[in-house]
C-alpha cells in the first residue's frame, strides 16, 4: 500500500513528523513512579489502564505525533506459553519452551492471554489527545523473537554455535511465530492502531542466511500488515544493506540505525525515512543537539521524513535535552 495522508508515514516532504522509540519509559519521572509501584514488569504491560496512562505521557508531555503502546516485543513468547521475566539489572529472562504446548496453542488461547494489549490500544486511541495522531502499535520481527526464544536472555555477547544446533527446533518455531506475530498484529490493528513498526533489533548479529531468517520472513509480516491497511515501518537494527533490505522485505518506511550514513541512504532509498540519531546525542548538550539534528533534517529535507532515533532513548536522558530535540525539529524550515 501507498502511504497515507495523516498519517506520520506519508509522502510529504515539507513536514517531519516526530517521535521517539522507548519514549514512554525509564527517562520519565512519571513512568518511574508509576513503575516504583509496579515492579512486576509483565503485569504493568497488563494493567490496560496504566499502559494506557504510561503511553500517553510523553504525548502529554511533548506533544510527540505517534504515540507508540506501552507493551513489549516480548509479550509474543508470553502469550505463546513461555516464561518471561524481566530482572533489575538483567534484561529479559525466559524460560524452557515446551515446543508440544506451543504447537498446541489456538488463536483464542493466545489473544486471551494477551488481551489486556489490546484493551490498552482501544482506551488510548479514543483518548481526545490522540486527536491528529498515530497510535504506533509494534511487534519483535520473527528473527529477533526467535533469538530470545531460543537464547532465553539478551544476546548481549551475540550468538553461541549452540544457537543453531536443533534446527527442526528453529524451523518448527519460526513457523508458530509467523502465525502468531500475524495475529497479535491483527489484534492491535483492531483494536485501534494505525501504523505497525517491526522491531528487528538483532539483525545486526547474523553474517549471512539473511535470506532464511530476515528478508524471507519479515516479508511474510510486511505482506500481511499491508493487506490490513494499516503502514508498516521496519527497524533491521544493525543490518549492513538497508538498500538491499528495502528491496527485498518492502516496508512502507524504514527506520535507519545511528551506524549508517544518512547521505548514503537518501541517495539510495526511494521510500520514507525514520529514525538516526545516536540516541547518545541527546546526552551531549544543545549547541551539539541542533547541530546532528539539523544534520539529519537537511540531508532529508527533499525526502519524506519521519523523526526518530538511531535505537531507543536513553533512561539517563534530560527532560530539557527532549523538550529541545522538539523544537529544532517543529522550527526547521
Ligand atoms: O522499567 C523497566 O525496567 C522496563 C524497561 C522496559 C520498557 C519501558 C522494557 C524491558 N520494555 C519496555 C517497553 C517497550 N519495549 C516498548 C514500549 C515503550 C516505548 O517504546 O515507548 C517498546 C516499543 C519495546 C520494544 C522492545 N523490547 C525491543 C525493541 C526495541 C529495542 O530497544 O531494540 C526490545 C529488544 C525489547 C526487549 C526488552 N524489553 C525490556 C528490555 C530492557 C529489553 C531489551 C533487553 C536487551 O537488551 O536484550
Amino acid at each position: 500500500m501507498t502511504p497515507i495522508k495523516n498519517c506520520i508515514v506519508n509522502e510529504d516532504t515539507t513536514k517531519n513528523p516526530i517521535w521517539l522509540m522507548r519514549q514512554a519509559g525509564r527517562y520519565l519521572p512519571e513512568f518511574r513512579e508509576i513503575r516504583k509501584e509496579n515492579q512486576d514488569f509483565i503485569k504493568l504491560c497488563l494493567n490496560s489502564n496504566l499502559a494506557s496512562e504510561i503511553t500517553l505521557q510523553p504525548i502529554k508531555r511533548f506533544g510527540f505525533d505517534g504515540a507508540v503502546i506501552f507493551s513489549d516485543i516480548l509479550m509474543l513468547p508470553y502469550g505463546l506459553g513461555q516464561k518471561v521475566e524481566f530482572k533489575k539489572d538483567f534484561g529479559p529472562k525466559l524460560g524452557e519452551i515446551d515446543l508440544e504446548n506451543i504447537e498446541s496453542l489456538d488463536e483464542i488461547n493466545f489473544t486471551k492471554k494477551v488481551h489486556k494489549v489490546y484493551e490498552a490500544i482501544s482506551k488510548t486511541s479514543i483518548d481526545s489527545i490522540m486527536n491528529n495522531k498515530d497510535m504506533i502499535g509494534f511487534v519483535g520481527a520473527p528473527w529477533t523473537i526467535l533469538v530470545y526464544m531460543i537464547n532465553k536472555s539478551s544476546p548481549k555477547k551475540g550468538l553461541s554455535d549452540k544457537f543453531y544446533k536443533d534446527k527442526i527446533l528453529i524451523s518448527r518455531l519460526l513457523v508458530i511465530i509467523e502465525k502468531f506475530l500475524k495475529l497479535h498484529i491483527k489484534n492491535q490493528v483492531e483494536a485501534g492502531a494505525k501504523v505497525i513498526q517491526i522491531f528487528d533489533s538483532w539483525a545486526g548479529l547474523l553474517e549471512d542466511k539473511l535470506s532464511e531468517y530476515i528478508y524471507n520472513p519479515t516479508f511474510n509480516i510486511v505482506e500481511y500488515v499491508k493487506k490490513l491497511g494499516v503502514p508498516v515501518i521496519c527497524f533491521p537494527r544493525g543490518i549492513k544493506d538497508y538498500k538491499n533490505f528495502c528491496q527485498i522485505v518492502k516496508p512502507d518506511a524504514v527506520n535507519i540505525d545511528y551506524g549508517v550514513d544518512p547521505k548514503k541512504i537518501v541517495k539510495e532509498i526511494k521510500i520514507p525515512v525514520q529514525g538516526g540519531l545516536d540516541p547518545q546525542i541527546l546526552l551531549t548538550n544543545k549547541e551539539k543537539l541542533k547541530q546532528e539534528v539539523e544534520k539529519y533534517l537537511n540531508i532529508f529535507k527533499d525526502h519524506p521524513y519521519i523523526f526518530n532515533l538511531g535505537h531507543g532513548i536513553l533512561p539517563e536522558t534530560k527532560i530539557e535535552m527532549v523538550e529541545d530535540l522538539i523544537k529544532i525539529v517543529r522550527n526547521f524550515k
